[in-house]
């Protein structure tokens, strides 16, 4: 039985303008972005309001991340000694990037199509959004933002295994949309990119972008009593449908970055394969053979 929440395979647009007309509204200019969707970032064409909100985002994420955040996410904002006070030069970050890494950033409008996305991230190249969110939706807003994209994700990329973990990710693209299972692989990066726990010294710590730019589910992934926390199995996590609309009902945990890298190294078709006809698992269910460290009330 083919599971009716997965789309088929979706044909690649032709351009930009093709892929662009098949989304929702999305906020940036694409207008004069290149063909892999990279514009240039100007960053002294930022107003003083949108420094500002940069800065008094930071100032809240900053503590929750002290609080709360894996020692390897602290260690990235200090190796990149990243502004408080303004949003970031992207070509000076890149810089101590590719030194520490290898890895740079590309300034893209927002969401780009997915195989643009996989191919940056193959390349050791991320993608940051240019434009920062409105005082009013300092506290949620739907699409990533500079905020998110440079707080939440560039801090990991200065550390080894976590940056070539996020290379083979993107490496597994191109399989992943030949074989109609793109969704598959996004559940991957939703959990254990955007979303994921990391246990140092029997404590929980988030590490997960999605989190560390959000006000509210740091402190709710670590700490409340509601959600599941499982210990993190590749095919578990790919086979696990999530939630956008509010707190993930379930966290993933490692022990180690080295873990999530290693599970990249099996073959992913057949996984493709069994999940396409498996039931996709409720985001609050627990199954046998989880490794619950918490259970959560919901
Ligand atoms: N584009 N800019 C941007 N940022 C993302 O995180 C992103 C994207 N395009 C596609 C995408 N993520 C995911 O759907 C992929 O992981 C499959
Ligand atoms: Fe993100």
């Amino acid at each position: 039985m083919l599971d009716l929440d997965f789309p088929t395979a979706q044909a690649a647009p032709a351009s930009a303008q093709d892929w662009l007309a098949t989304q929702e509204k999305l906020r940036g200019d694409y207008s004069t972005c290149a063909t892999d969707f990279t514009i240039t970032q100007d960053p002294t064409a930022y107003k003083a309001a949108e420094h500002r909100l940069w800065q008094k985002l930071f100032g809240r994420q900053s503590q929750v991340a002290q609080r709360y955040a894996a020692k390897a996410f602290l260690d990235g904002m200090s190796n990149l000694d990243m502004p408080s006070d303004h949003i970031p030069d992207f070509e000076a970050a890149s810089k101590r990037l590719r030194a520490l890494t290898g890895w740079e950033i590309v300034a893209v409008p927002g969401l780009i199509p997915d195989d643009a996305f996989f191919r940056h991230l193959a390349h050791r190249r991320f993608p940051v959004t240019i434009w920062i969110r409105a005082e009013h939706e300092i506290d949620y807003l739907v699409e990533p933002d500079v905020f998110h994209d440079f707080f939440g994700h560039v801090p990991l990329l200065t550390q080894p295994i976590f940056a070539d973990y996020l290379q083979e990710y993107g490496r597994k693209g191109d399989e992943a949309m030949r074989l109609g299972a793109t969704r598959i692989l996004a559940r991957l990066f939703w959990y254990m990119v955007e979303f994921g726990l990391i246990r140092e010294d029997g404590a929980i710590k988030a590490y997960g972008a999605g989190m560390l730019s959000s006000a509210t589910e740091t402190a709710f992934s670590v700490d409340s009593p509601k959600p599941h926390r499982v210990m993190f199995d590749l095919p578990r996590v790919m086979g696990t449908d999530f939630r956008i609309d509010d707190f993930q009902s379930t966290y993933f945990v490692l022990d180690r970055f080295e873990d999530l890298f290693a599970a990249m190294k099996q073959p992913f078709a057949p996984l493709y394969a069994r999940l396409q006809t498996a039931r996709l698992i409720p985001a609050s269910e627990l199954r046998p053979g989880d490794g619950v460290i918490t259970k959560g009330h919901q």
